[in-house]
């Protein structure tokens, strides 16, 4: 059996998707995707896509065809995952958490790590590469501006995160004593957020803690 994952070592949305195979006992290959270069992943889609993750099972490949974000999670489930990622129970905390984590804390997380990020890409073309595409999406200078209010945006994302520390001092995961597919969305974003020593967590923050290394030496039976 052959599984190649498309990624960037930081991507919020690929670092669920990895961890969530080895969680299900697949060691996927992992191929690295420069961020200013999706030559590759365009011609995998016939041009029908350009983000990652991107993932080749046995030479079929699955991508967000339909804008569901959970497309490859879904695939990865219905696989090999017995349902015990989306299980049918969990439906509504499940997908409402990971809609949560996925919108309004990865919208603070990616900005503390992207202030690491950008100025760790050596290559200014490379570099500049990536600054224009936020700046397209967010505003010139707005790496700058990030790096300016980094104080208030990690406040902002503590105090989002403060819910998640509070339900893991009680319990292993979000949602009991087995991860759900949302609890591997938080583990991708806090793994973007710390990527590299590029952030930490608190010392108020010990729960999450314990949770990612609970998380990170999971696997399915
Ligand atoms: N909704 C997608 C989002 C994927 C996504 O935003 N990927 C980012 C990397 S973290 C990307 O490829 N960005 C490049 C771009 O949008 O051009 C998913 O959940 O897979």
């Amino acid at each position: 059996m052959s599984v190649v994952l498309y990624q960037m070592p930081h991507s919020p949305y690929a670092i669920p998707i990895r961890q969530a195979l080895i969680a299900c006992g697949v060691s996927p290959d992992t191929r690295d995707v420069p961020n200013w270069d999706r030559g590759e992943i365009i011609q995998l889609t016939g041009g029908a896509y350009y983000q990652i993750p991107l993932l080749v099972h046995d030479g079929r490949v699955i991508f967000e065809s339909e804008g569901d974000s959970l497309e490859i999670a879904r695939y990865i489930d219905n696989t090999w995952g017995k349902r015990q990622l989306f299980p049918e129970s969990l439906s509504a905390p499940n997908l409402c958490l990971i809609e949560w984590i996925e919108d309004a804390v990865e919208s603070r997380t990616f900005k503390l790590a992207d202030v690491h990020y950008v100025p760790s890409i050596e290559d200014v073309v490379a570099r500049t590469m990536v600054v224009r595409h936020k700046e397209r999406k967010f505003g010139k200078g707005c790496v700058e501006q990030w790096t300016q209010s980094a104080g208030a945006i990690r406040a902002e994302l503590d105090c989002l995160l403060s819910r998640c520390e509070a339900t893991l001092r009680h319990s292993p995961f979000l949602l009991g004593t087995t991860p759900v597919y949302a609890d591997f969305a938080l583990f991708g974003v806090l793994g973007n957020l710390t990527h590299n020593g590029w952030n930490q967590l608190c010392g108020d923050q010990n729960a999450l803690q314990h949770f990612t290394n609970r998380l990170q030496a999971w696997r399915f039976l």
